[in-house]
């Protein structure tokens, strides 16, 4: 999937209804009385802001403070990120105050008092493991000492009335497992008094990405009580650390990868000739949230024919028709783990020559990728390793000609496959974004390979029986110490196996 859609936002109607009666309840005393019975009922008898082992024993088990997320995690988390602040700042021969601000989402509207999914910040939610909207993460590390403060929503009898229980100040260091907490409102005081107390402070703060547009405003305000004025970015810090996926990680990725694995085999199978591509959306969408996962992961690709060589294609409305292939890039998030898959089949079951063709060039490569990723220094040698590859292969069907020198023969593969063929996969579908392609591929890594050919009808190479074709095929692959593993091997690929 692409890198420019990351967050997806979704329609409550819970709340629309919610409003509803409340509309109505203005109109009469009785049906008042009804509402307020209606709402209290409608509110779970939970005390905290996000499932625990208590209100949600199917989700959440003892000890864990997300599903799959133990509080011991988190703790580990943090104490990785006090190491790599520390390590950082006496690189530099820094012996200062360093505060490191890490802020939840906020809620973002479609319309008036209409939210949109709510969905939470990464990097807040895996260091803090909180839900909920507006709270703020902060680390104070000074010398060897080091603290961990969580500012959340102070609880408020009138908004939880309306949006459900929040977790509150008193029960946010037990739940969380941070040294302190505090209501948001307390936030600006706490750190004017830090920085006044030591004005050499270094605020690690990303003010490029604004995520609380209010919070960012304060903060702009209160470095100008430091000495240097500036802000460090921490992002590349805590993406240093996201990277290498933990064993839990590892184990929900996992269960993401075959839920969307299952519900493509699904899709595939319920697919059929004049059907709409936004049939087969509503499809995978359905299997993959029957499977447990929380919503797709980003606005899934369902191309039909011709509208696969549009590579960000989402607007899935046309028909497919009989002898036409569908190409589907579609993933799911589950407990905030995201899957990535691409795959593409005959509507009508049966691969005419062209598109077989193409179809097991594609495949060739993509599996010769995956087999050589221990030999492969990074993402990007993947890539160039991708050009040349599909180079060849293409000359060997005769859509490249032969007799060029490699700089050509990159610069022509390139023509047909004009995306890059990996990125890392975690919480984000573009995950860890601030980490380069270029840097050496790890065990605990979590990457896709995902090479396509899409043959344009201005392609000065292709015969025209080959234009108008769109063909992608991508996987999710874990780096182990000496091999590697396919998460979404479940996903079949073969083309005998690409049969509704
Ligand atoms: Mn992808």
């Amino acid at each position: 999937m692409f890198n420019s859609i990351k967050h997806l936002l979704r329609y409550n109607p819970n709340k629309f209804g919610c409003q509803l009666l409340a509309y109505f309840s203005a109109e009469t005393t009785v049906k008042s009385n009804l509402t307020q019975r209606e709402c209290t009922r409608g509110v779970h008898p939970q005390v905290c802001g996000q499932p625990t082992s208590t209100t949600h024993p199917h989700l959440i088990k003892q000890g864990e403070v997300l599903p799959g997320i133990s509080l011991q995690e988190l703790k580990r988390r943090r104490s990785k990120l006090v190491e790599s602040i520390s390590l950082t700042a006496n690189a530099k021969n820094v012996c200062r105050q360093q505060i490191v601000v890490i802020p939840a989402s906020s809620t973002i509207y479609m319309s008036n008092k209409i939210p949109y999914v709510f969905r939470q910040n990464t990097d807040f939610l895996y260091f803090s493991g909180c839900q909920e909207p507006d709270s703020i993460l902060v680390l104070t590390c000074k010398e060897d000492k080091s603290s961990y403060t969580l500012f959340v929503r102070p609880k408020d009898e009138h908004s939880e009335l309306w949006d459900g229980p929040r977790t509150g100040v008193e029960m946010a260091v037990e739940m969380f497992g941070t040294d302190y907490a505090l209501p948001v409102t307390e936030f600006e005081q706490f750190l004017t008094t830090l920085v006044q107390e030591d004005k050499s402070s270094i605020v690690w703060y990303d003010h490029a990405d604004i995520v609380q547009p209010i919070l960012h405003k304060k903060l702009c305000q209160l470095i100008k009580l430091t000495d240097n004025q500036i802000f460090a970015s921490p992002k590349i810090l805590f993406h240093q650390i996201r990277l290498i996926k933990s064993a839990c990680e590892i184990n929900l990725m996992r269960e993401s990868c075959g839920i969307a694995s299952k519900a493509i085999v699904k899709t595939i199978q319920s697919s059929k000739p004049e059907m709409s591509e936004h049939q087969l959306f509503a499809t995978v969408d359905y299997e993959c949230r029957m499977l447990g996962a929380k919503y797709l992961a980003y606005p899934p690709v369902v191309a039909g024919g011709k509208n696969a060589t549009v590579i960000h294609y989402i607007s899935n409305n046309q028909i497919i028709r009989d002898g036409d292939l569908v190409l589907m890039d579609a993933g799911c998030e589950y407990h905030g783990y995201s899957s990535d898959i691409t795959r593409t089949w005959p509507i009508n079951g049966k691969f005419t020559p062209e598109q077989k063709v193409l179809y097991e060039v594609v495949l060739d490569v993509q599996k010769n990728l995956i087999e050589s990723l221990k030999e492969m220094p990074s993402l990007d040698n993947a890539f160039r390793h991708m050009c040349l590859l599909l180079g060849e292969r293409l000359q060997e069907v005769g859509l490249i000609p032969k007799n060029i020198d490699e700089n050509k023969l990159l610069a022509s593969a390139y023509t047909y496959c004009p995306h890059h063929v990996s990125h890392y996969l975690g919480m984000d579908v573009h995950d860890t974004e601030k980490i380069s392609r270029s840097i050496r591929i790890q065990s605990g890594m979590i990457i896709t390979i995902e090479p396509g050919i899409y043959v344009s009808p201005r392609n000065p190479y292709a015969s025209s029986r080959f234009h108008g074709l769109g063909i992608r095929i991508e996987d999710d692959v874990l780096i182990t110490e000496n091999d590697s593993e396919i998460l979404t091997k479940n996903c079949p690929k073969e083309v005998a196996e690409l049969k509704p």
